[in-house]
C-alpha cells in the first residue's frame, strides 16, 4: 500500500515534531531530532534552523509494516501559502494538526479550507495534550469548526497526567512506556464515557451507508469489518473526519496514527485509477550542491530510472529516480503512483508543470491550488545595465524561489 499525505496545520502545532517521531518510531532514524535544536529531518533550510519553524515543506518516506507512507511536513505559517497549497496538491489526504493547547487556530481552518477545495479526505491529529489542555472541550471545538468529525480515540490519564489512548471502537486502552505500547484496563471512571463515544461513532458511521443503516434500525448488531469498510469509506469520501490523539514529545501514539492513514484515507489508485504516467510539479527548491530541485508527485503510472516524460516545454528525461527525505535525495530502482521524486538540475522545471506519458491529460484530471493574489506586488529593476557575467542567477533563484 502507499499513502501520500500532506500534514498541515496552525505553526507551531507540532507537525515537524510529530513526522520525525514517526521516522524514528518506524526506524527511519537512530535518534529523534528536535526541532529546539535543529536536528529534525524535514526542518533542514538554513532558515528553518534559524527560526524553529518550517519554511518549506519536508518530504519523510516511511516504511512501515511493508507499506510506504510519504509525509508532506507543510510550514504552518499562513507566509508560507505556496508551500502549504503545493503539499496539498500533492497529496492524497490532508493529516490536520491541532494544538491541544490552543486548539482551532487561522491555520487550522486555512489549510482545511484548502484541503476541501480540493476535495481531499481529512483527519485531525491533536498534538501536545502532554501540555495540557480540554481534549473534550476541544472535541466540540471541532465539530463546530470544521463538521463530522469521528473521535476515535480518548485520552488515558493516570494521577493527572496523560499517559495514553482509550482505543473507542475497540474499547482498549493503550499506555505509553518511552514509546513502547501496553494494553491496560479501561479504567473503571472511563467506562462509562468511552461506551458513549463507542455508540455515537457507530452512529455517525451507520448514518453514511443505507444497508447498514437499515439493519441497525431493524435490532441488528452492527459490527466488525462491514463497520470498519464503511468507516474507511466514509473518510475517503469526505462524509466524516476521524480525529486521532498523539504527541511526538511524549511518544504517544505515534504508530496508531500511521495504522489509520494506511486503514481509512484513499490510496493513489482509488483518487487516480490506472493508466499512462501522470505527475505534477509541485514545488521547486535551489539547492547550492544539487542546482534547482523539482519536486513531483506522480499520481499515476510507474517509473523506472531513464523513462521520459512529456511537458509542454519539451520531453523531461528522469535518468535517476530518486525519494527525498528532508535535504537528501535516495536514489530508487522504481517509482508508482503516490511517490514523491526529487528531480536535481531540473532547470527547466518549474512549479505547477504538469508531466505526463501518452496523450495530453486534461486540466481536470490534475490537482490545482490556486495561489492568492499578493497583497501588495512590488517589481524591481536594476540600476543600469547588468553588465556582470551571471548576474541574472542570483536574480532568476529568487524570482523562482517567489514563485515557488
Ligand atoms: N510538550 C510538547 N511539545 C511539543 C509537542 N509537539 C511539538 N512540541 C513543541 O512545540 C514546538 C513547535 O513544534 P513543531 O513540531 O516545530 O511544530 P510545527 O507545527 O512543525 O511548527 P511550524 O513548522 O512552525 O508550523 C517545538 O518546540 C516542539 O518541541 C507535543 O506533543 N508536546
Ligand atoms: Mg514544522
Amino acid at each position: 500500500m502507499i499513502r501520500t499525505v500532506a500534514l498541515v496545520g496552525h505553526a507551531g502545532s507540532g507537525k515537524t515534531t510529530l513526522t520525525e517521531a514517526l521516522l524514528f518510531h518506524t526506524g527511519a532514524k537512530e535518534r529523534m531530532g528536535r526541532v529546539e535544536e535543529g536536528t529534525t529531518t524535514t526542518d533542514y533550510t538554513p532558515e528553518a534552523r534559524l527560526h524553529r519553524t518550517t519554511v518549506r515543506t519536508g518530504v519523510a518516506p516511511l516504511l512501515y509494516r511493508g507499506h510506504r507512507v510519504f509525509l508532506l511536513d507543510a510550514p504552518g505559517y499562513g507566509d508560507f501559502v505556496g508551500e502549504i497549497r503545493g503539499a496539498l496538491e500533492a497529496a492524497d489526504a490532508a493529516l490536520v494538526a491541532v494544538s491541544a493547547e490552543n486548539g482551532v487556530q487561522v491555520g487550522t481552518e486555512r489549510a482545511w479550507t484548502v484541503a476541501e477545495r480540493l476535495g481531499l479526505a481529512r483527519m485531525v491529529v491533536v498534538t501536545k495534550l502532554d501540555k495540557g489542555g480540554d481534549y473534550y472541550a476541544l472535541l466540540e471545538d471541532l465539530r463546530s469548526t470544521l463538521g463530522p468529525i469521528l473521535p476515535i480515540d480518548l485520552p488515558l490519564y493516570e494521577g493527572g497526567r496523560w499517559v495514553g489512548l482509550i482505543d473507542v471502537f475497540h474499547g482498549k486502552a493503550y499506555r505509553y512506556q518511552e514509546g513502547r505500547e501496553v494494553e491496560v484496563a479501561v479504567p473503571e471512571a472511563e467506562r462509562e464515557r468511552a461506551e458513549r463515544f463507542r455508540q455515537e461513532v457507530l452512529e455517525a458511521i451507520v448514518e453514511t451507508d443505507e444497508g447498514l443503516l437499515e439493519k441497525y434500525l431493524e435490532g441488528e448488531e452492527v459490527t466488525g469489518e462491514a463497520l470498519e469498510k464503511a468507516f474507511h469509506e466514509a473518510v475517503r469520501k469526505g462524509l466524516l473526519y476521524p480525529v486521532a490523539l498523539a504527541s511526538g514529545e511524549a511518544g504517544i501514539g505515534v504508530l496508531p496514527l500511521l495504522d489509520l492513514i494506511l486503514e481509512a484515507l484513499p490510496s493513489p489508485t482509488e483518487r487516480f485509477g490506472e493508466g499512462p504516467p501522470l505527475a505534477k510539479v509541485f514545488k521547486v527548491q535551489v539547492d547550492p550542491f544539487m542546482g534547482q530541485v523539482a519536486y513531483l508527485r506522480l499520481y499515476r503510472g510507474r517509473l523506472r530510472p531513464g523513462d521520459s516524460l512529456q511537458s509542454e516545454a519539451g520531453q523531461v528525461r528522469l535518468p535517476h529516480l530518486h525519494v527525498p527525505m528532508g535535504k537528501d535525495l535516495l536514489e530508487v530502482e522504481e517509482a508508482e503512483a503516490g511517490f514523491i521524486l526529487g528531480v536535481p538540475k531540473a532547470e527547466s522545471l518549474h512549479r505547477g508543470m504538469v508531466l505526463w506519458q501518452g496523450s495530453r491529460p486534461e486540466s481536470e484530471e490534475v490537482p490545482f491550488a490556486r495561489l492568492p493574489e499578493p497583497t501588495c506586488p512590488w517589481p524591481f529593476t536594476p540600476r543600469g545595465a547588468p553588465t556582470r557575467p551571471g548576474w541574472g542567477r542570483p536574480c532568476g533563484s529568487s524570482w523562482r524561489k517567489t514563485r515557488a
